[in-house]
């Protein structure tokens, strides 16, 4: 049997409801809102869970009979040019190094860093990795449990030196996608840049060669098919680039 380590869920199901109570006074917790007043309903959910659970408390980690026989995938192959969100400058990239296995794909980590770099796999499967079987929860209403192996982002921004200012992580992928964590999500000690998914390399569909595994939001928030981490001192708000259309930043579960 799995333990079940904390009821998050129940906890926050539990305690929502009196978040309102809960809003006044606490300008430390306030995230970025855009300026939209229909985003109100997120600034609730964000500064509920930060008030009411525990900082770094832990999503559940199921066993290996839970692992779904055919796990969802979500999305595309950036380097197909006929998909939707294709990006003429890092598709054509990506192709090339799928075809090449990745050989000499690298993650840029910038920003708030005295050591800004690049990583190759090998670099990061050298670094100390943490395993976990989650469940991931699409908005759209899917979840399928797998078995995810990385490195936690944390240690690669203790490797890359975050400086003291250092507020949020920005993801960019070869699929001219963006999404950005708070710092509190980042150093969660679930939050992992996974290469490997029940056991075996990460697949294409699921974000080869390296994807974000953010497990205290909804799915849409773990980046696939990384390229460059950027570390900011402050909220970037142009380079979220959905929040316009209707999609939240913060999507904790
Ligand atoms: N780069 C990138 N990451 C992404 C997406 C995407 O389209 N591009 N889709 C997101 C959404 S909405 C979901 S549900 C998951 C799907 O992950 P899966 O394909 O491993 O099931 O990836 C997320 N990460
Ligand atoms: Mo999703």
């Amino acid at each position: 049997m799995s333990k079940r380590r904390l009821p998050r869920r129940t906890f926050i199901n539990g305690l929502v409801s009196s978040a309102g109570v809960m809003l006044t006074g606490c300008a430390d917790t306030v995230p970025p809102t855009y300026g939209h007043l229909l985003r109100i309903g997120d600034l609730l959910t964000y500064k509920a869970h930060r008030l009411l659970l525990p900082g770094q408390s832990l999503v559940r980690e199921y066993d290996y009979s839970d692992i779904s026989a055919a796990a969802a995938i979500g999305t595309i192959n950036p380097g197909n040019s006929s998909e939707r969100f294709f990006d003429p400058t890092h598709g054509p990239t990506y192709e090339r190094l799928l075809r090449e296995n990745f050989a000499s794909w690298t993650l840029s980590v910038e920003g708030s860093v005295t050591r800004p770099g690049a990583y190759s796999l090998s670099d990061l499967k050298r670094m100390p990795s943490r395993t976990q079987i989650t469940r991931h929860t699409c908005e759209e209403g899917w979840s399928a449990i797998a078995q995810w192996t990385g490195v936690p982002l944390r240690t690669l921004l203790e490797a890359s030196g975050v400086k003291p200012s250092a507020r949020f992580v920005e993801f960019y992928s070869y699929d001219n996608r963006i999404g950005s964590v708070d710092m509190l999500d980042a150093l969660h000690p679930q939050t992992i840049l996974a290469y490997g998914m029940n056991g075996r390399d990460l697949p294409m569909g699921h974000g080869a060669p390296l994807r974000l595994r953010l497990e205290t939001q909804l799915g849409a928030k773990s980046r696939k098919f990384l390229r460059r981490i950027v570390v900011l001192d402050d909220y970037d708000e142009d380079t979220f680039q959905r929040v316009q259309s209707g999609w939240a930043w913060y999507m904790g579960i």
